[in-house]
């Protein structure tokens, strides 16, 4: 397991490279250019500039979060092959400066959607929140507006220029069935997994958050079947998953451990986390701890353990603790929390699998 941590770049985030790499074990930025408009080639110099601000702090950007796919290749417009061609020079650069995962979703028009970004828990602390029966109600406008008044800095997958244009994307999407979403997919596929492949990066997918279509927009990476059939698409190590804990266990019908013992070989890059779901589907984030969630965080990091996991991993949202502020799910501290768990998890693993020989000399 090699513990990487998200980093929004110099003036986007209230956490800085200089805490980053006070966090025990952690070896990398999980990072993207997130000015840039989606679809746009990115500049070598830009790309270069973060790798020199990370090795200053001895910090890898093995793994990037994310290259976002235009709104055009989801659809299957025949605009999509521009966008492609620049997605496809991305990866090239990005394959030149030693970047091994891109992680990216395919959700059509929205990122990960909540309802409320600082729910107020009952110790005081506050976290991300997703009131199933408000989502049924509102207006997606109203979403986006309510998202971007509760945070001071853009919310990545919220960014003003993706929803500029809602009402003609939502038009858009009126005749884009799951099944043509599938097709979609698969082209951009057939046209990336080689680039990646030529490159040495693994494409990464993020599943759907929360897994389930929302306004009526499809949403295929939901589930463990539906993982499978991804994979089945382009059958190459290059085509992969950036497994989320927090995404898929929204629905507690995830099998997350099961997916992880079936998938790991395909599965470079991973966020852990956990949610509470409650009875009538509504959930809130909580702390990576498996005794504060839903999520069996043991039983995740227990079949990484099993499985001789290798890829990258990071903690994911954290709540808002001892009155931080930062980036909606992403502070310093409970994210901090958070990997001191998941190392307590992997190392606690690793002893118990150890042989008693080893267990003696480890003692000593
Ligand atoms: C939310 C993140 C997602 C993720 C993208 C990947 O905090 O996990 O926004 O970065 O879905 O493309």
């Amino acid at each position: 397991m090699r513990m990487v941590f998200r980093w929004f770049g110099e003036g986007n985030d209230t956490v800085s490279l200089d805490h980053i790499r006070q966090i025990p074990g952690v070896e990398g930025i999980v990072w993207a250019l997130h000015d840039l408009p989606v679809g746009e080639e990115w500049p070598m110099e830009r790309i270069e500039q973060i790798r020199d601000q990370a090795s200053a702090y001895g910090l890898h950007i093995d793994v990037v979060e994310s290259v976002n796919v235009h709104e055009d290749i989801k659809l299957g417009l025949p605009s999509r092959d521009r966008y492609i061609d620049n997605y496809i020079r991305t990866i090239e650069k990005l394959g030149k400066v030693g970047v091994k995962v891109i992680c990216y979703n395919f959700m059509p028009v929205f990122d990960w959607a909540r309802t409320d970004l600082h729910k107020l828990g009952p110790d005081g602390s506050t976290a991300l929140f997703f009131e199933k029966s408000k989502i049924h109600g509102i207006d997606p406008l109203e979403l986006v507006r309510t998202i971007n008044q509760n945070s001071a800095l853009t919310m990545p997958g919220w960014e003003p220029e993706r929803l500029a244009h809602l009402t003609s994307l939502f038009d858009a999407y009126r005749n884009v069935s799951e099944e043509d979403l599938w097709d979609n997919l698969e082209y951009f596929l057939s046209k990336v997994i080689p680039a990646a492949e030529k490159n040495g990066i693994r494409m990464a997918i993020h599943p759907d958050d929360p897994p389930w279509p929302i306004f009526g927009l499809p949403r295929v990476i939901t589930s463990q079947d539906n993982i499978r059939r991804f994979l089945s698409l382009y059958d190459s190590p290059a085509n992969s998953v950036t497994l989320c804990s927090g995404s898929l266990g929204a629905n507690p019908s995830n099998d997350i451990v099961a997916m992880i013992h079936e998938f790991h070989d395909r599965i470079p890059f991973t966020h852990i986390r956990n949610v509470k779901v409650f009875e009538n589907g509504d959930f809130i984030e909580t702390s990576h701890r498996t005794q504060d969630g839903t999520v069996d965080i043991e039983g995740v990091v227990q079949a990484y353990h099993e499985n001789g996991y290798t890829g990258y991993t990071r903690p994911d949202h954290g709540r808002h603790i001892w009155g931080e502020e930062c980036r909606p799910g992403y502070g310093l501290y409970d994210r901090a929390l958070g990997i001191m768990y998941l190392w307590g998890l992997w190392d606690a693993y690793k002893r118990s699998a150890a042989a008693p020989s080893q267990l003696k000399e480890a003692v000593q």
